[in-house]
């Protein structure tokens, strides 16, 4: 099949889910074409029968905004025209589903539209009142939805007044990449003299509650040896820093910011935490699970999907940063359960989540359209 997939470019989860899709189905002999503003960053080097194509951002004075859904939207349809594209799969509904049912009816309703709900554009952004209806209206008219958890399915159905069919597809992890490595020095450069590494990836953007983890890293580190590894980069890391600074704890909190092997610095975390806000899947914890770390997370949206509390790591309510605090150190403290959870967290993940079944259900949603 001849595969149209747009997504975001920047870091998020959405634009990874999208590009390891394509790349595994490109791995499987079919030809992907990206749609993006720029190289998705997890898109690498170049890889056999995946094309990108960059979508314009063109400024002209009388806009104040410049109108991307056109831009995306011509970019389809001129690819389609050129290509022939079998199906295109849209990641994340705003403003993707839009361009390609646009670009569908240029093209006289084909190819085949599919959009992928992610999370944010259902649960934030997608339901405020300014964009709500365009994203209902674009759900009904794809030929096939998925969402990437059971939480994300409901809340497009409750939130949205979503009526049709979702199917859930959730996220997926390759095992073959996403495993523990031996690490030593860089642990040691990082942590030395065998310190403990709680680790958190995100965009820190308000919705991930990084200022929690701040203040439970604090608590912790009262009363164990520890240190906090961000990696990411986005609002709430100044902030983040500065909550560390006033509690004199900031040499042990190290942000190294955007970072494009994630595997070896998972290799030498102990604990990962993720005490969002809302989170339709998580997938930074399953890349975490995957590694053998176990994940302290909050209970809210996909999350409990994931982490099954107790066994591959704890789920704490939103907010209290106590009962964080308290489930850190619990695993800091015995090395045992965390080992233990560590692999229980990686044999959940690839039972629950493997890139080759998750890929296939995927291609078997495409052979149904097109
Ligand atoms: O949460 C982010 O920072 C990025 C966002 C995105 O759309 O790129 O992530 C969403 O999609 C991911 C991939 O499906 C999910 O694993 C995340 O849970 C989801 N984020 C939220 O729901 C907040």
């Amino acid at each position: 099949m001849k595969i149209g997939i747009i997504c975001y470019p920047t870091y998020g989860g959405s634009g990874v889910v999208a590009t390891e899709l394509g790349l595994a189905l490109a791995g499987r002999g079919h030809e992907v074409h990206f749609f993006s503003t720029a190289r998705p960053f997890r898109l690498g080097a170049f890889q056999s029968g995946v094309f990108f194509h960059e979508v314009p951002v063109v400024h002209y004075p009388l806009f104040e905004h410049t109108p991307y859904t056109l831009t995306l939207a011509s970019t389809l349809h001129e690819t389609i025209k050129l290509h022939g594209l079998d199906v295109i799969h849209a990641h994340y509904a705003i403003p993707h589903a839009a361009a390609a049912y646009l670009a569908r009816e240029m093209g006289g309703g084909r190819p085949p539209l599919v959009t992928t709900l992610h999370g944010t554009d259902i649960t934030l952004v997608g339901s405020h009142a300014a964009y709500a209806p365009v994203v209902k209206f674009t759900i009904d008219q794809s030929d096939r939805v998925t969402a990437v958890s059971e939480f994300l399915k409901r809340e497009t159905h409750e939130r949205i007044g979503v009526r049709r069919e979702i199917r859930v597809i959730p996220n997926f992890v390759c095992g073959t990449i996403y495993r523990r490595r031996e690490r030593n020095t860089l642990r040691e450069l990082l942590a030395p003299r065998g310190v403990p590494v709680l680790m958190h990836v995100s965009n820190f953007r308000p919705v991930k509650r990084i200022g929690d983890l701040v203040r439970a890293f604090i608590q912790v580190h009262r009363r164990a040896r520890c240190r906090l590894l961000l990696i990411g980069d986005g609002p709430e890391r100044a902030q983040a820093e500065r909550i560390a600074q006033e509690a004199g704890v900031l040499d042990d909190v190290l942000c190294l910011g955007n970072q494009g092997d994630v595997v070896e610095l998972l290799s030498i975390a102990d604990v990962y935490c993720l005490p969002s806000e809302t989170e339709s899947f998580g997938l930074s914890a399953l890349e975490a699970m995957a590694c053998e770390v176990p994940v302290v997370a909050s209970r809210v949206g996909g999350l409990p999907e994931v982490v099954q509390d107790g066994e591959t790591g704890y789920l704490f309510e939103k907010g209290n940063v106590d009962d964080m605090a308290a489930r850190l150190l619990d695993l800091l403290r015995d090395s045992d359960r965390r080992i233990a959870m560590g692999k229980a967290a990686r044999a959940r993940a690839l039972e629950l989540f493997p890139q080759e079944k998750i890929v296939s259900q995927y291609e078997e949603l495409y052979g149904e359209i097109v």
